[in-house]
Parts: C-alpha cells; structure tokens; sequence
C-alpha cells in the first residue's frame, strides 16, 4: 500500500518570525510526515520564489485546492508527486505555487514515507548501502544581511573541524570554537554585547578583516592550527556587495569599493591568509568567469556556488562547462521541489562539483536536511552553530551515528 491519504497544509513561523507554510502528508491514514519550509535573507535572483505574491496563504490555498490531486499516490514516488507539483506550476522558478510548497510537499512526502517503510528518510532517499557523515560547517561570526549595523560586510565567517574523525568531535570541536571567539571578542570589546546574526554566529562590531582575526584567533587559542584539526570558511555572500550600476563591490560598512578585479584579489587574499577550506560566493551570481579563476587557482579549496548556482541543474551545467566551481551548495528550497534538487544533487556528483547541503537563514526545527546531506554524499552540511532551529540539525546528526550504515567522515 503506502499511498497518501492525506495532506494538509498550515501556517507557522519560521526562526526569523516570518510567515512560513507547513505540510503534513499522511501515509495509510497513519504515517506522519511534517515539514515546514525555511526561507533566505540573502537570496540569489534566479532561485525558487518562496510565495507566490510573497504570501504564504496564497501557497496554502493552492493545497487546499488541489490536495485531492495527490491522495492515492505512492509516497515514496517522489517523481510522481513532483509530476503533480508541475501540472499546478509549469514556470521554472514555481512563482505560481511557491517553491515553498514544492519543498515541504515533496520532502513531507518521502518523510511520511520513510516512516510507513520504517526507514531512516535518508536511506529512502539514496539507493547506497553505505553512508558518510558530511563535516559540520558553522557560522561563528556573522554580518551582512544576517545581522545589523556595524558588523562585518562579509555575510559569514564559518568553522569547519577538517581534522575530526567522528561527528561526535567534529561537532563538539565547532562549538568550543564559537565559545572560545566569545571569549576573545570580549577581551577585543569589553562593550560587546553578546549579540547573535540570524544563525547564531556572533555579530560584533568588526571590519571583515578583523573578523577573520579574531576568528583565527580563537582557533589558535585552542591549540589548533588551521587547516588541521579546523579550518575556517567563509560566504562572501558577494551579490549583496554588488552594485550593477557602478560596477563595483560595495562594502558600505568598512567603506571600500572593490572593482571586479580587486574583489577577485581581495576574495584571494583571505583565502591564502586564512588557509580557508571553503570559499563561497567570492564574486556575485553573474560572475562565471571570476569565479572560474578562483577555482583555478585555488584547486584545495571548495570554491562554492551558492547564488552562482542556486540549486538549478541548468544553471549549474553552465557553471561546469564555464569551470566556475568545484563545489556547490544544495539548498532544496532554491530548488523548489525535492525532485529538483535531487537532479541538482546527480548532475554535481557526476561532474565531480562537491556538494554542500544548507539550511536558510530563516529555518525551521526540522532536521530532514541532515537527512539529505547524507543521501547526496555531500561532503559538508552547513547548518549552523547554536540556537535550537540550528542545533536541532546537529542532534540529529548524533541520532543518526547509532545507525551502522554510516561509517564515519567523509572525505573533503
Ligand atoms: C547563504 C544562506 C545560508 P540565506 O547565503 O548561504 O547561510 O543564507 O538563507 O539568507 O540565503
Ligand atoms: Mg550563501
């Protein structure tokens, strides 16, 4: 059997406080799966829009209307409730029924699924038999569109424990980083207050470079060397700094202007300074070519598309052909359907491209995209640090080190 009987559809909030939708798909009239769709601050130009006229009541009168059309269907049909999904929305970026529906059907639907075959969702969701843990990467110091006034223009500065064996160590050692950067932003600012960006890294008053610092600092503090034990990371998240008209990266916060050849420069140097693992949006989502060069020149580190790629199978064939990554990030929202970003996930893994599932800046307490960062192989889950939303991606992840499919890390 394993149809779906039901799907029903309300609205919630998500960790920022804005309107979201959730869906809960039932399976025989009694297995449950629930998903509630995250949303970005930082949000690429080509991605899924999230809302129909930017309203979330508009996605859930759309369910309500057609709910009938997927009762009956298999759960674990994945490409038919996709198929259902594209007779309401034929348009690319699901701007009639929001790509937010598409992802909390879709995923709320293998969830339900799962439970009916009584299988973790990430074992339905891949046809291996053997699974690696993808490298926690968290955001420990955060500025651009994720916090306010004063911090840095870099969107985020993130830990990334490369030289741990167990996702027990990888994710203890992220954290006692975040604690120990309190510590020394602290003693930088006595006047610091604490404050937290939108996915919990600290978001003191600092220039990026500063911040890069003082974020090395704590790891040094704690006796690692980075590109060891850890290494750092960082989202440039680039596009918000882009200025089409001027032509020009605008860092308004520590009041410099970047031609398109100083920002390649300025990206280059943080990552030869800062050894950094993973570089994301250097450059802004137009940029093929200055990413490419990135890419060429620093073959060790994950040179990331995230608005470059925006989880489109399409976009990203031309990010191939053009050399312009050799790592991506999935966000399933960008994508809009599960379906879609499955595709996405096939299309990297065949070209060689390093995935790197994410959480948005906006989340949910859900945790199926821990989940999906294994079924992909991604080499890297980006989820954040502390805040329950954030860690609740984490705990899973440690539920999930007692199944004995999964044999520890992967390799970066
Ligand atoms: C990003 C994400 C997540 P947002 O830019 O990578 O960190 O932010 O969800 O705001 O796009
Ligand atoms: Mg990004």
């Amino acid at each position: 059997m394993a149809k779906i009987s039901s799907i029903e559809g309300r609205i919630l909030y998500n960790s920022r406080g804005s309107k979201t939708i959730e869906v809960d798909v039932k399976t025989d009239n009694k297995f449950l799966g629930r998903v509630c769709a995250p949303s970005g601050a930082s949000v690429g130009k080509y991605e899924a829009v999230s809302f129909p006229n930017n309203n979330p009541e508009d996605s859930l009168r759309i369910l309500k209307e057609n709910s009938q059309k997927f009762i009956g269907l298999e759960s674990s049909d994945l490409k038919a409730i996709h198929d259902v999904l594209k007779t309401l929305d034929g348009t690319t970026n699901y701007s009639k029924i929001g790509g937010a529906l598409a992802f909390a059907v879709t995923i709320a639907a293998m969830e339900s699924a799962a439970r009916a075959l009584d299988k973790p969702l990430f074992q339905i969701l891949s046809s291996e038999q053997s699974f690696n843990f993808p490298f926690p990467l968290g955001n420990v110091l955060g500025g651009g569109a994720h916090a306010g006034p004063g911090t840095p223009d870099i969107q985020e500065i993130l830990i990334c424990a490369t030289g741990s064996k167990t996702i027990e160590d990888a994710i203890e050692t992220n954290l006692s980083v975040h604690k120990e950067l309190r510590r020394v932003l602290e003693k930088e600012d006595p006047s610091f207050t604490n404050g937290r960006g939108d996915e919990g890294g600290w978001a003191p008053k600092l220039e990026n470079q500063k911040a890069l610092e003082i974020s090395a600092k704590a790891c040094e503090n704690l006796g690692f060397t980075l590109g060891k034990e850890v290494s750092l990371g960082v989202d440039f998240a680039s596009s918000t700094q882009w200025n089409e008209e001027k032509s020009k990266y605008e860092y308004s916060r520590a009041g410099f202007e970047n031609s398109t050849g100083e920002q390649i420069e300025f990206a280059a140097s943080i990552i030869e300074k800062f050894k950094l693992i993973y570089a994301e949006d250097a450059v802004h989502e137009e940029a093929f070519e200055d990413m490419a060069e990135l890419t060429a020149k620093f073959p060790k580190t994950l040179i990331t598309g995230d608005d470059l790629t925006v989880t489109n199978k399409e976009i990203l064939k031309k990010a191939i052909e053009k050399k312009s990554c050799n790592a991506a990030i999935l966000k399933v929202n960008q994508a809009g359907s599960l379906f879609d970003a499955l595709e996405f996930a096939d299309e990297a893994t065949k070209n060689n491209i390093k995935l790197i599932t994410s959480h948005r800046s906006g989340e949910s307490t859900d945790s199926q995209i821990s989940h999906i960062g294994l079924a992909t192989k991604s080499k890297m889950l980006k989820v954040g640090i502390v805040g329950g939303e954030r860690v609740a991606k984490l705990n899973e992840l440690l539920r999930l080190s007692e199944h004995d499919l999964i044999r520890g890390m992967a390799e970066i």
